[in-house]
């Protein structure tokens, strides 16, 4: 086992003994009189936490904040509460870092894109989630990805979370030692997911792993970037062996978002559709109504995931 995973596996296990409660991995928290959530322009000085977001059970975070705009009016009208003007006000209106909605017990995140994004808003969403005493916390990635091997529009339920050299952990640099944390997501929400695929029967889903990477034209193996210094076979036999080794899809947030969500005792998942099959090409060539629509089936199954949870279904 890689030095630093064997502790914080440890710091996991005893976490999971202890109910279903946010973790907080950070003592030194407790001494602070108050925690200002800076990106998200929120504060336990300025706002009552517990009475903003005590009831949130499902927190759904995704790279675009229209598209997590989109989420909140979708699964307000399925969840019968929408709103009498159909607008949704931004929780965090005072920056336009990250843009955060709320209906019933459904909270929508945006997070940008790449690992330094999602990590900066998972460290507040998980303090707010903490500092509003909520528990039996469900989090939930909705996003998109290039497939591999799968026909465009196609939505994978991440297994594990891989890294470029197809390794189920994340490299954290802390004081200047690197620790690796581990990426495990949460193996019966995964199946809970696809079983509700299966009900609403209407795109193909698969469980698989996700690689992530750390940029989206070098590090994802195209060759459309400005820079590329390998060729189309080299690019091939790459995809080809992520393949193999169980990837069918890749993206940009997963492995810290698996990472994080292991340390802080939060059930979580990762959702996202194919815009591409990466074996046929690199650019994203779809129509823009093709690709809204092949956005909106994450929000669908992860919407329909809720009612059901809810039993609104
Ligand atoms: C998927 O899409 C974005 C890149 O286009 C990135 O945020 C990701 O993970
Ligand atoms: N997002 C990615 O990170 N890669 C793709 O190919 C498509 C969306």
């Amino acid at each position: 086992m890689a030095p630093g995973i064997s502790n914080e596996k440890k710091k996991e296990d005893e976490q999971s003994s202890k109910g279903n409660a946010i973790h907080l991995c950070n003592p030194h928290l407790e001494k602070m009189k108050e925690d200002i959530l800076y990106h998200f322009a929120l504060g336990t000085g300025t706002h009552d936490f517990p009475a903003l977001f005590g009831d949130v059970k499902f927190v759904c975070v995704g790279g675009s904040p229209s598209r997590m705009k989109a989420f909140i009016a979708y699964i307000a009208e399925e969840l019968g509460l929408g709103s009498q003007d159909g607008d949704y006000p931004n929780i965090c209106a005072g920056t336009d870092r990250y843009a955060m909605y709320k209906v019933g017990p459904v909270l929508s995140v945006s997070h940008g894109m790449g690992i330094p994004s999602i990590s900066i808003m998972l460290h507040e969403l998980i303090k707010l989630l903490y500092h509003a005493k909520c528990s039996n916390i469900t989090l939930i990635r909705i996003g998109t990805s290039g497939g591999i091997g799968l026909e465009p529009g196609s939505v994978v339920i991440t297994r594990q979370s891989v890294d470029a050299t197809f390794k189920p952990q994340f490299e954290q640099v802390v004081l200047g030692k690197t620790i690796i944390r581990s990426t495990n997501l949460d193996e019966e929400l995964a199946k809970e997911l696809m079983q509700c695929s299966k009900e609403i029967n209407e795109f193909n889903t698969v469980i698989g792993n996700t690689m992530c990477t750390l940029d989206f034209y070098e590090g994802q193996g195209r060759l459309d970037g400005a820079i590329c210094l390998y060729n189309e076979e080299e690019k091939l036999q790459y995809l080809k062996a992520a393949y193999d080794s169980g990837v069918r899809n890749i993206e940009m947030e997963s492995s810290v978002f698996a990472a994080m969500c292991n340390l802080s005792g939060v059930r979580a998942a990762v959702v996202c559709v194919t815009l591409l099959n990466r074996l046929e090409g690199d650019q994203i060539s779809s129509s823009h109504d093709i690709l809204v629509e092949y956005q909106q089936r994450p929000q669908k199954l992860v919407g329909y995931f809720i009612k059901k949870s809810l039993g609104k279904v």
